[in-house]
């Protein structure tokens, strides 16, 4: 398939895909049709067995500096509530494969609630994360006031969020939004050695663990409790869990069927 404003790698390494936004003049701002291509790229991927785990990055300068603010300018609140944009985020929600977000650059507003909406971050030094919607006299849309939140904590998210701050990199780190950085030379090389050795993993396994954890981010403790638990008994249907479990006690690598 053809993209205007991303680049679409299906196998970068054994199993993981890359997905790149690609608009860098405008610092990657999402704009409907860059979000239209990267939802249909993300079920694509999805849909496809040879892919395990994806990796979406930008460039060095922006991963996204937020939606395209010139686009919305003009709409007024009924035209926002008819183009439904949501759905398309919705969509990259239910993306049942891990993706790994790896951010260098700016990571605001839009582009902040797109990396959460990975499964972990991985971020170059020069990675900056926030909210800044408060300056153009908005909030985030995107699921930011609640993502960043659990990520970050009220204090923090508060913080940011009413003043617009952003964070660098390794403040993302130590307040938990950012699993790993790294130089920003290596950020890549090190979310694609992350992707990798996900990819290697019980591909049955990984999509529950995925759906489990994300039960927990997204709501409360007894209800995530029990979705884990349920998920938990589900693999001991599958022929992976036998293997993976045999294996261990012959002292060998497991083989991997996805069954
Ligand atoms: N939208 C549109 N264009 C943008 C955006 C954006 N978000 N960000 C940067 N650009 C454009 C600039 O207009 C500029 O274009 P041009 O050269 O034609 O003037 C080009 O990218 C380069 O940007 P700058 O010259 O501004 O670069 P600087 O290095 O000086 O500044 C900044 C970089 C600080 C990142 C600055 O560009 C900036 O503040 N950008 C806006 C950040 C922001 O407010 N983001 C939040 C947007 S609102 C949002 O994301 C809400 C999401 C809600 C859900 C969406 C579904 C509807």
């Amino acid at each position: 398939m053809n993209y205007e404003f991303i680049l679409v790698e299906p196998q970068a390494k054994p199993g993981v895909a890359v997905v790149r936004l690609n608009r860098p003049r405008e610092l990657n701002a999402l704009n409907r049709k860059l979000m239209e291509e990267l939802v249909a790229a993300l079920q694509m991927l999805d849909a496809n067995a040879e892919v395990r785990a994806i990796v979406l990055t930008g460039n060095e300068r922006a991963f996204a500096a937020g939606a395209d603010i010139k686009e919305m300018t003009g709409n007024g609140a009924v035209d926002m509530l008819k183009l439904d944009q949501f759905a398309r985020w919705e969509a990259i929600r239910r993306v049942k494969k891990p993706v790994v977000a790896a951010v260098s650059g700016f990571a605001l507003g839009g582009g902040c609630e797109l990396a959460m909406l990975c499964d972990t971050i991985v971020a170059s030094e020069s990675a900056q994360f926030g909210q800044p919607e408060i300056k153009i006299g908005v909030i985030p849309g995107a699921g930011g006031t609640q993502r960043l939140t659990r990520a970050i904590g009220k204090a923090k998210a508060m913080e940011l969020i009413l003043t617009g701050r952003l964070l660098t990199a390794r403040e993302a780190q130590t307040y938990g939004l950012v699993a790993i950085v790294a130089p920003v030379e290596l950020y890549l090389d090190e979310a694609l050695r992350l992707a990798v050795e996900i990819a290697a993993m019980p591909p049955l396994a990984v999509q529950l663990a995925k759906e489990s954890v994300l039960q927990a981010y997204e709501s409360h403790l007894q209800e995530g409790l029990l979705n884990e638990r349920k998920n938990f008994y589900l693999l001991f249907a599958t022929e992976d869990q036998k293997e993976g479990m045999q294996a261990f006690a012959e002292k060998r690598a497991p083989n991997w069927q996805g069954k």
